[in-house]
């Protein structure tokens, strides 16, 4: 019966983060994980610096909205974390433990992309 019950709290995770470009963020299974959309452009980071309340993992939702490819990378607590390279018009979900309070940088890693603005700060609340 627990083992049963774990089994379909894991397999319900497991849909959320394959499905978590159209979950709807308050039908989600796992509201514990906040979801933070982002959107990529020629070149900015919307929003460019976003907080999240309380240090945990955290859902990227990111699409590219641009016309170059492009890639999120956050240097969290844990070290790097980034998507592969997103098409024009395509997206891609990243998930990055911000285990500590703190402001970690984002940007996009392509060719001068972060200096023509695609970089921004995570910052995380205390909670
Ligand atoms: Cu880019």
């Amino acid at each position: 019966m627990m083992a049963g019950r774990l089994g379909t709290a894991i397999a319900a995770l497991v849909i959320v983060a394959s499905l978590a470009g159209c979950a709807n963020r308050e039908e989600t299974a796992a509201p514990q994980i906040p979801t933070l959309s982002v959107r990529l452009t020629d070149f900015d980071i919307s929003p460019s610096s976003p907080t999240v309340d309380k240090p945990g993992e955290v859902f990227l939702r990111i699409s590219n909205d641009g016309r170059s490819p492009h890639v999120l990378a956050v240097d969290g607590p844990e070290g790097e974390a980034k998507t592969d390279t997103i098409k024009p018009g395509s997206g891609a979900t990243l998930r990055v433990a911000l285990s500590e309070p703190g402001r970690y940088k984002w940007y996009c890693p392509l060719e001068n992309h972060a200096e023509r603005g695609m970089r921004g700060h995570i910052t995380v609340k205390d909670g």
